[in-house]
């Protein structure tokens, strides 16, 4: 099985790594750069739109405790071997009660942190009897990190690698209705050279003699487990299995259209007539019908909406978000309705030069964040009071985007993002990528298709970001980047591609594939610590440069500082809540200088919140470059932050000021009720 060819590899790599000592890191160097890389299809996704009840559907979750067996650290493939899925995990040994979703790595008070290699879960459910007639059902996951492998009652259903993204199979030959039934998982949170991000397993010796050790270069804790929610879903036997929307508006914002397919799974009802077709309908904020029509046979149509309300990101608009509900209804060819799906659609137009990006005709200036889906206890886990008061936040500070660095985030997240007219710039899980080699780029590859797939109908969604910081003066870079580009743009022609890059702009070989170019630099950090003088300059002149060489519209990406709350020093210091202001002053300024030279399109401040990274001697418990603590209360860069977003939204989108952005201080020449 799969699994045993991965932990041969990892043999193999702790082989190599043996290996490497004894000759020269030259060799292994050129051997890894005379790989030529080829450009191979990579599966495509089906499937997987977001469970949601209808008329023909029922969505049943599985959150809730599960039981828990974590795998001896040099034994990973004992579960397997010993066929613990064919039987309750408790019959296997001892087993903890373990939350989903949630990472796990929080939950005990032992080293079950630090655990690598597999993990089991395990629950029972009953399926009702009423799903055994005319139904199919489908397990499906929003994200178990990195890899998974399910079985129901014993049976292997799936397997997914990739943490982050979701995947599904159908259960319903495997369940037994009116009847119990038991759902396992395996998880394996191991990276190594070809899994997407990259890591690195060794066997280390330790007080007790041997023992193996993660370790990664992304600076953010590869928690793991059932992240997402579960869920079992029927469907119809004939059903819509996926629906692409595509939007387009006239030049004076008025006229709108949603362009719809539609693709379906199973047999028509009459084998004779196989003509099935969709009938759509749009409606309102207000549940008004606004437009409908019929598909043509190959199940595509349009909508056209007159006096359309566009889809607007937050400050751009009064009414943000605007989103309209298209109901698919799919029909065999004598008229029986055969499924109902509904999904939220946001009409709104993207397009960009070598200097713009636009939305709705409009020029855009981000004012945004990189984040992480980070929280104490939980992890990675889904948590809607986490992500309501994260929306809350990003709402009180004016911004109007976020990176989801540096993997993709939940669905939830996605959709609430539609609604609240926040703009994301999508990112795959790669990250620090280095040593290309056909396997990485086939999983990148696959990693980008499969966040495609699930995120093509969020209005939100206005950028692919197809890597964070990869190593891109290696050699093999510009092949590499080439072909995940090509496959990005062969997926969505709608969108613009960038990678947030770290390589100096003299050596870098990717730029030139992405449509804009974002760029991360730590100065007064990582260069220069402490000079707050050797900022602004060094901005403007970095920034200008990228530009230069590309002739393409620039982000800056990640900028910022470590700050642990409550400590202030006067002048300002590294660490210091005073330090932080400055550093994000002084790039404010670069900013200004940049803005007038027309391509300069958006700031983007690292981080939002404080978050848990491994251990090491250069974090606090974590890295703190967060505008808010992990527990989400604001630094005082975030009141000045605030000031900042909101003027930009004042100067560039004439919004209006929140009542309480100033404090009172004197009457500064005015009277106060002039
Ligand atoms: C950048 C990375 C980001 C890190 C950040 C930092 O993109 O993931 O957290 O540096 O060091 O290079 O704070």
């Amino acid at each position: 099985m799969h699994l045993k060819i991965r932990l041969k590899c990892r043999k193999y790599e702790i082989w190599a790594i043996w290996l490497f000592s004894f000759v020269s890191g030259l060799f292994l160097l050129h051997f890894s750069i005379a790989l030529i890389l080829i450009n191979k299809e990579v599966p495509q996704s089906r499937g997987m739109l977001y469970p949601r009840e209808s008329e023909t559907r029922e969505v049943r979750s599985l959150d809730g405790i599960w039981n828990f067996v974590r795998s001896d650290q040099a034994n990973p493939t004992q579960g397997v071997r010993e066929e613990w899925y064919s039987k309750d995990l408790s019959k296997s040994g001892p087993t903890i009660p373990m939350p989903v979703p949630a990472s796990y790595n929080d939950i005990t008070t032992d080293n079950l942190r630090d655990h690598v290699g597999t993990v089991w879960y395990d629950r029972k459910f009953f399926a009702p009897r009423s799903w055994a007639v005319d139904q199919r059902v489908w397990l499906r996951f929003g994200s178990v990190h990195y890899e998974a492998y399910v079985w129901v009652n014993g049976q292997k259903v799936v397997k997914h690698e990739i943490g982050h993204l979701p995947f599904e199979a159908e259960v319903t030959h495997l369940l037994k209705y009116g009847a119990e039934n038991r759902v396992t998982v395996m998880c394996d949170n191991a990276l190594i050279q070809t899994t997407v991000p990259q890591g690195r397993i060794t066997e280390l010796p330790n007080d007790e003699g041997m023992t193996i050790v993660q370790s990664y270069t992304f600076d953010f804790f590869n928690y793991a487990g059932i992240h997402r929610s579960v869920h079992l879903y029927t469907t119809p036997k004939t059903f819509i299995e996926e629906v692409v929307v595509t939007t387009n508006l006239s030049k004076d914002n008025v006229g709108g259209e949603v362009l719809y397919s539609v693709k379906f799974n199973g047999s028509a009802i009459n084998e004779a007539d196989n003509a099935l077709y969709v009938r759509a309908q749009l409606y309102d904020r207000e549940g008004k019908l606004v437009a409908n029509g019929t598909s043509d046979a190959q199940l595509s149509g349009s909508l056209q909406v007159d006096n359309v309300n566009p889809w607007w990101p937050y400050l751009m608009h009064p009414e943000p978000g605007y989103l309209y509900q298209l109901e698919v209804k799919l029909h065999a060819s004598n008229d029986e309705l055969l499924d109902v799906y509904r999904l939220k659609v946001g009409l709104r137009t993207l397009s960009w030069s070598n200097a713009t990006f636009q939305i709705n005709g409009r020029p855009v200036y981000f004012r945004g964040f990189g984040r992480h889906e980070d929280a104490d206890v939980r992890g990675k886990g889904l948590d809607n009071a986490l992500m309501v008061r994260d929306f809350n936040l990003l709402k009180w500070i004016g911004a109007n985007a976020y990176r989801t660095s540096h993997y993709p985030y939940s669905e939830e997240s996605m959709q609430f993002a539609d609604e609240h007219g926040i703009m994301i710039v999508d990112e795959c899980p790669s990250v620090d990528a280095e040593n290309y080699n056909q396997e990485l780029l086939g999983k990148h590859k696959s990693s980008l298709e499969q966040l495609i797939h699930r995120d093509r109908n969020h209005p939100s969604v206005v950028m692919w970001s197809i890597a964070n910081e990869p190593r891109t003066r290696e050699m093999n870079a510009d092949s590499y980047f080439q072909l995940v580009a090509n496959l990005t743009r062969s997926l969505d022609k709608t969108r613009p591609i960038t990678a947030a890059i770290a390589t100096p702009w003299t050596d870098d070989k990717a730029g030139r594939f992405l449509d804009i170019i974002s760029f991360n630099r730590y100065n007064a950090w990582y260069s220069n610590t402490g000079r707050l003088d050797m900022v602004t300059k060094k901005v403007v002149e970095e920034a200008v440069a990228w530009n230069k060489k590309y002739n393409k519209p620039v982000i800056m990406a990640e900028y910022g500082a470590d700050t642990l709350e409550g400590l202030h020093l006067q002048p300002a210091y590294v660490w210091s809540e005073e330090f932080q202001t400055e550093v994000f002053a002084r790039h404010f300024k670069a900013f200004d200088i940049l803005r007038k030279k027309g391509w300069f399109i958006g700031e983007f401040v690292w981080n939002f919140a404080d978050f848990k990274t491994a251990q090491s001697y250069t974090r606090v418990g974590g890295n703190k470059k967060g505008v808010f603590t992990r527990a989400r209360q604001p630094k005082a860069s975030a009141h000045l932050l605030r000031k900042r977003y909101f003027a930009l939204a004042r100067e560039l989108d004439d919004s209006s000021f929140p009542e309480d952005l100033f404090t009172y201080i004197a009457d500064m020449g005015k009277t106060e009720n002039a």
